[in-house]
C-alpha cells in the first residue's frame, strides 16, 4: 500500500465563520472522546506528530483541518461524549457540528471512529445520519480491536453492520496498537480524495 500524501496541519476553527475555505475536498474524522481518533487519524496519515498539533486546549472544541494534497484535508471533528461537559458546551458543539455538516460542499466523506468494546452510541448514529442526509458516504472503524478476542471481533463488526444498514456505511476493524485494517482505511480515505 502507498504512504498517504505528506500532511501539514493548516489551522482550527472554533466557530462556523473560520472554516478554511469549502474548495477541493476533504475527509472528516469524528468520534466519541477517547475512541482512538487521534491514533487512527495518525495512522493512517503515517505520522506521529498530527495528535499533538491537533490536542484541544481545555475545553475548546476545535475543528483541525489538514492538508493533504492541495485542495484535499483531513478534518478532526471535536470529539464528544464527555461525561461532565457544561451544557452550553454541549450546546456549541451541536451547533457547529450541524452547520459543518449542513454547508460543506467540499465534504466528501466521513470517518466514524467508534470504540470496538462499547459499539455504535447514540451520538455516533446522529453523525451518521447527518452525513447520509447530504448522500454522502460513511465508514466506520472499530477501533482497539487489539482488545478483544476474535469472536467479540467477529460479533461487533457483525452487530454494527446490521445497524449500519445502508449502502453508503462500511464498517471495518481496526486497530491503531496492532497495526490491523490500517491500509484498508488508508484506501478508503484515498478514494474519496481522488477526483471522481
Ligand atoms: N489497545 C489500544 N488502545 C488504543 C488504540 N488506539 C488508541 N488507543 C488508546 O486509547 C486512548 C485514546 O486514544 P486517542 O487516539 O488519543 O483517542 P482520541 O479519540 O483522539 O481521544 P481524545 O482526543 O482525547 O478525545 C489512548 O490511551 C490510546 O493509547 C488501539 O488501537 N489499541
Ligand atoms: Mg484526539
Amino acid at each position: 500500500m502507498a504512504a498517504f500524501p505528506p500532511i501539514r496541519f493548516l489551522t482550527s476553527a472554533a466557530a462556523s465563520n473560520q472554516l478554511v475555505a469549502d474548495r477541493g475536498r476533504e475527509v472528516a474524522f469524528a468520534g466519541r472522546s477517547n475512541a482512538g481518533k487521534s491514533s487512527a487519524l495518525n495512522a493512517i496519515a503515517g505520522r506521529h506528530a498530527l495528535a499533538r498539533v491537533s490536542r484541544t486546549p481545555g475545553r475548546t472544541q476545535l475543528i483541525n483541518f489538514f492538508e493533504a494534497a492541495p485542495d484535499t484535508r483531513l478534518v478532526d471533528l471535536p470529539g464528544y461524549g464527555f461525561a461532565k461537559v457544561p451544557e452550553s458546551v454541549r450546546r456549541k458543539w451541536l451547533e457547529l457540528m450541524q452547520h459543518y455538516f449542513n454547508v460543506r460542499e467540499s465534504l466528501v466523506g466521513l470517518i466514524l471512529i467508534v470504540d470496538s468494546r462499547r459499539g455504535l452510541g447514540q451520538e455516533d448514529a446522529a453523525m451518521l445520519e447527518w452525513i447520509l442526509a447530504r448522500d454522502r458516504a460513511a465508514h466506520v472503524l472499530l477501533t482497539k480491536s487489539d482488545k478483544l478476542n476474535r469472536a467479540q471481533c467477529a460479533r461487533v463488526l457483525k452487530e454494527t453492520r446490521a445497524a449500519c444498514a445502508d449502502a453508503a456505511v462500511t464498517v471495518q476493524l481496526f486497530s491503531a496498537h496492532a497495526k490491523q485494517g490500517i491500509d484498508e482505511a488508508r484506501a478508503v480515505v484515498t478514494g474519496w480524495l481522488a477526483e471522481p
